[in-house]
Parts: structure tokens; C-alpha cells; sequence
């Protein structure tokens, strides 16, 4: 495969919290306009805009019904041309999100389908009352993962909500229908796709299985041969399945797939989303086993956060007013220096933080859901808690541009809740301020354009067995990079370190360094060159 992409860097936006111009407390394309001259300031390549297809937005654009057109409240096709012209004058692509699992039950095809349409009946999954009884499942999201059509006689499919309906890859038409929607956008000249939830579109009925069923690569290749194979596209395939055979396959060389694969292990804890603990040891293993077996084999995406997760700062590092910038500067420093692609969040670059959520402010539908069940069983502030810690919610509150009023997102009423703490964290306050975050990511994102070891060394993990530090080593035939990180909010005395240190300080989150005393969450990156 075409190599090109292994230097950029992505940056992904939810649109309806980035920019609002209109006023109506959500965020639209030109609001993405007119923030070009910044993300370019902050050096990224391609935006990954979420999904902004017209939708009913049940689960805020992930239920399509039109893959051809533009959701009204973010805009018109108008706009998103010229927003494809804007962003190639600063030399930034545009990446879509292709929802290819499931569509809107407000999708034609679906409202075909029900009207008693046998050719569209046959895009999704309908099934009868004893195969479902045979088929207990249950939503991603809570719930039945069946849902009954009484003029049908008949159940439908759905792994999210139930206004999200499975799509039946097996069914060559509705493969030829994405394959035509990718066509048309590849035209308009997107030059990326991030393909949602893509291990679910083969599925093991036999085992009950939703994902990574015994057609999941052949249609990927399939896709890839009849769309963007041979062109210079960026493409990367969201899964939460994924083991490392999958991801090799996902991101092969050969380019017959995707060019990266997007995994959520390190994210989670026993492969739980709602666990709020963390185990360092496990964190450093999975980042260890993805470098090295992908290595020269596929490429990873490096990212601690997106949209249905929980804010980094608040989730590995501490968000407290003392610790957040250094805590900050600690992870970007440390996924930064890795091999893979970086994906930095909206408002990442500047800190943004979770908040404490109370029921009655939840606009997520997974957590409303996951609220409604849990608080049968575990007591509120326990829920509150754990919503706090991981809720979709936290990722979606508007960016935080200034301190004027809502934060400078929207001149009328946010459609979610603006962070308190928008007055000490904000882009006018970051972009002010030569040392603040915003210039650690400024600076990672410009070392990864000019050192290559960052994109071809080895990966070597130091100390595996240590739960206070993360280090590793990245090296080429010509230079090396070396961090090393207190995870602790202590003062470490480590020994034995200085024998792996050579070249110089390029990056820290302190401005003075001592390797044998490292300080609360110091983070410290030496280059050399042999
Ligand atoms: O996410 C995939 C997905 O499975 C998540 O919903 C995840 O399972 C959940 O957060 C874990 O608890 C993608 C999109 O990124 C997400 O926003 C959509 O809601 C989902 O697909 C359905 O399209």
C-alpha cells in the first residue's frame, strides 16, 4: 500500500458541539470554516467530521437516512464544499464517517421494508418469532436487540438503538449500495473514511455472534477493490473486538483493507467500557503488544479519547486545577511518541475535561439508558459516579473558545451543557500562553513530520513490570527516542535509568528535569542521534 499517510495527523470533530454560527445552540459546518486558520495553526491533516448525513439524530447522526445529503441543521452540500475547498488551501483533508451497520429506521429503505418491500425487507435482518426466541439478544445500548413490526409479523435487528436497524451485509445489493456511497463522496473529493463499528458487519449466527463473523475481511477487501484500493486514501476501521490477528488484517500492508486499524482495548479494563479502574501494568502491555506485532506488518491509531469516550485528562490523568496541564503534556507525550496514526479529540489540544453529571443533564442516549438500568441496582451517587468517569457525555460538551458567554460556541442556548470550568479552560487562554498544552500538542505534531524514528523505529518497553513508570524506546539505523513517565502524583527516586539515556531533553512537561528524582507525573522524551 501507498505509504503517504504515515506523517499526518488526524483530527477528529463532533460537529454539533465544535462551532455554532447560527445560533440555534448547535454546532455547523460553517462553524468548522471558520476554525480552519486554527486547527492549521495547530499543525493537524485531515479532519474526521462524525456522521453529518441527514438524520433524526437519535443517536446524534449515527442513524442515517440519507447517506447523500447534508443534515439541515449543520447545513448544505453547499457549505460542505466549500468546506472541502477551505480546508485544501491550508493543505487539510476532509475524512468522512461511513455508517455501514445499521441505518435510521427513517432510511427509505427501511420504511420500504416495512411498507412489505421484499427486495428492501431483504437489506436488513427480519426474522420471525421462533428464530428470535432461538436468538436471544441483547442492544449495545441496553435492551432487546429485536424489535417487533406488527403489521409484518415480523422482528427486525438492531445492535444500538432500536431506531438503528442492522443492515444485511450477506445481501450483494446492499454491499453495491455502500460501495456507491463511498463512490460519491470519494468524488465530492473526501480523501478518508473512518468505517463505523466495522467488525459488525459479518456477523456468526450460529454462535450467536455479533461481530468478526467468517466474512468480515472478505468484504472489506471487496469494499476496498470496488472503491478508494487505488487511490490516495486515508481509511481506518473502528472496532471494540478486535484481537492482533484481526488488526493485522485490518491494516495488512498489502493495503487490501483499510489503512489503519482503530482498537479500544487500552480503553478499557477486562474489556469492560463502565469500569472506572485502571491497571497501568495492563495499559502498558496492550500499547506493547499493538507496536510490536503490528509493526511493519500494520499500523495502529493512536488515541486516548473520541466521542464515546470519557476525557483523557479526567480519565488517565488528574483533572484537578494543580494537575490537569502537566497531566495533559504526560499523555500526549506518551501516546505521541508512538507508531500509528495520532487522532487528537476536540478540545483535547486544550484540556477539556469530564463533569459531574446529574440524570435530568444527560443527552447521550447510551448513558441515559445505562442510567435507567443501573439505578435498579447500585445506588445514585455511585451511578453519578460512574457517569462522571465515563459517560459519551463528557467528550460532547461544546469547545470551550473563549470566556465570554457559553464559552464562545454558540450565541443561543448549547444543546449540551458547557463545562463550568470553561473560564480557566479555553482556546484564547491556551493560544495566549506559550506553554500551554495547545504548544506541547504543536510541538508533537511538528517532530512527527521532521523525525522519522517516530514513524519507523522499533518499540521497546523499559521497566515492564513497573506500575509507576511507562518508558519505552523507539529506535532506527539513525536515532533514537527514549520517554519515560512517573505515573504516580509522587516524587519518584528511580534507579537504574541513567544507563539508558542518551542524546538530549526534546520534549517535557517540566521545564527542569532530574532523572533520578522524577517529579509528580514528570514526562520527559530524550532524541539522539548516533
Ligand atoms: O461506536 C461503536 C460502539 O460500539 C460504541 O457505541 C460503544 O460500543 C459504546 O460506546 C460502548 O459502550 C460507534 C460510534 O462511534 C458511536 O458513537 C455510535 O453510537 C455507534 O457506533 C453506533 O453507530
Amino acid at each position: 500500500m501507498n505509504q503517504w499517510f504515515k506523517k499526518k495527523i488526524i483530527y477528529q470533530i463532533y460537529p454539533m458541539s465544535f462551532k455554532d454560527t447560527t445560533g440555534n445552540g448547535i454546532g455547523d459546518i460553517n462553524g468548522i470554516i471558520e476554525k480552519l486558520d486554527y486547527l492549521n495553526e495547530l499543525g493537524v491533516n485531515i479532519l474526521w467530521i462524525t456522521p453529518i448525513y441527514n438524520s433524526p439524530k437519535n443517536d446524534n447522526g449515527y442513524d442515517v437516512a440519507d447517506y447523500y445529503t447534508i443534515d439541515s441543521q449543520y447545513g448544505t452540500m453547499q457549505d460542505f464544499e466549500t468546506l472541502l475547498l477551505e480546508a485544501k488551501k491550508r493543505n487539510i483533508e476532509i475524512m468522512m464517517d461511513i455508517v455501514a451497520n445499521h441505518t435510521s429506521t427513517e432510511h427509505a429503505w427501511f420504511k420500504k421494508a416495512i411498507l412489505g418491500d421484499i427486495k428492501y425487507q431483504n437489506y436488513y435482518v427480519f426474522r420471525d418469532a421462533e428464530f428470535v426466541k432461538e436468538h436471544p439478544l441483547t442492544s449495545i445500548f441496553g435492551g432487546k436487540a429485536w424489535s417487533y413490526i406488527e403489521t409484518l409479523n415480523l422482528y427486525y435487528l438492531h445492535n444500538f438503538d432500536s431506531t438503528q436497524a442492522d443492515l444485511d451485509w450477506t445481501n450483494k445489493e446492499v454491499r453495491d449500495e455502500i460501495y456507491k456511497i463511498l463512490n460519491f463522496w470519494l468524488e465530492k473529493g473526501v480523501k478518508g473514511f473512518r468505517f463505523d463499528v466495522i467488525d459488525m458487519i459479518s456477523k456468526n449466527w450460529e454462535k450467536n455472534e455479533m461481530s468478526n463473523g467468517e466474512n468480515l475481511h472478505t468484504y472489506i477487501e471487496e469494499m476496498n477493490s470496488k472503491t478508494f484500493g487505488k487511490k490516495e486514501i486515508i481509511t481506518v476501521g473502528e472496532t471494540w473486538s478486535a484481537d492482533l490477528e484481526h488488526m493485522k488484517k485490518y491494516s495488512n500492508i498489502e493495503g487490501k483493507e483499510f489503512s489503519m486499524v482503530f482498537n479500544f482495548e487500552h480503553t478499557m479494563y477486562n474489556h469492560d467500557k463502565w469500569t472506572t479502574k485502571i491497571d497501568s501494568r495492563e495499559l502498558k502491555y496492550i500499547f506493547e503488544r499493538n507496536q510490536t506485532g503490528l509493526f511493519e506488518k500494520g499500523w495502529n491509531s493512536l488515541f486516548l479519547n473520541n466521542h464515546d469516550l470519557p476525557r483523557l485528562i479526567s480519565r488517565y490523568g488528574n483533572d484537578s486545577p494543580q494537575w490537569r496541564e502537566k497531566t495533559g503534556k504526560q499523555w500526549a507525550i506518551i501516546l505521541h511518541f508512538m507508531q500509528g496514526t495520532p487522532y487528537i479529540f476536540q478540545g483535547e489540544e486544550i484540556g477539556m475535561t469530564n463533569r459531574n453529571w446529574k440524570k435530568e443533564e444527560l443527552k447521550d442516549i447510551e448513558s441515559i439508558n445505562f442510567y435507567n438500568s443501573r439505578i435498579k441496582t447500585i445506588d445514585k451517587l455511585e451511578v453519578e459516579k460512574m457517569l462522571k468517569e465515563i459517560s459519551r457525555d463528557n467528550a460532547r460538551t461544546p469547545i470551550q473558545w473563549n470566556n465570554s458567554l457559553n464559552a464562545g460556541f454558540s450565541t443561543g442556548k448549547p444543546w449540551s451543557i458547557v463545562n463550568e470550568n470553561y473560564k480557566e479552560i479555553n482556546v484564547e487562554k491556551s493560544l495566549n500562553n506559550k506553554k500551554s498544552l495547545f504548544y506541547t500538542y504543536k510541538k508533537l505534531i511538528d517532530y512527527r513530520k521532521n523525525i522519522d524514528v517516530i514513524t519507523n523505529g522499533t518499540f521497546e518497553l523499559i521497566l515492564k513490570d513497573n506500575k509507576n513508570i511507562f518508558a519505552y524506546r523507539r529506535k532506527n539505523s539513525k536515532e533514537e527516542i527514549l520517554v519515560i513517565s512517573n505515573l504516580t502524583s509522587q516524587i519518584l527516586k528511580i534507579k537504574d535509568m541513567e544507563k539508558e539515556i542518551r542524546g538530549e531533553v526534546l520534549i517535557s512537561n517540566y521545564e527542569q528535569n532530574n532523572i533520578k528524582e522524577l517529579q509528580p507525573y514528570e514526562t520527559i522524551a530524550f532524541y539522539n542521534i548516533f
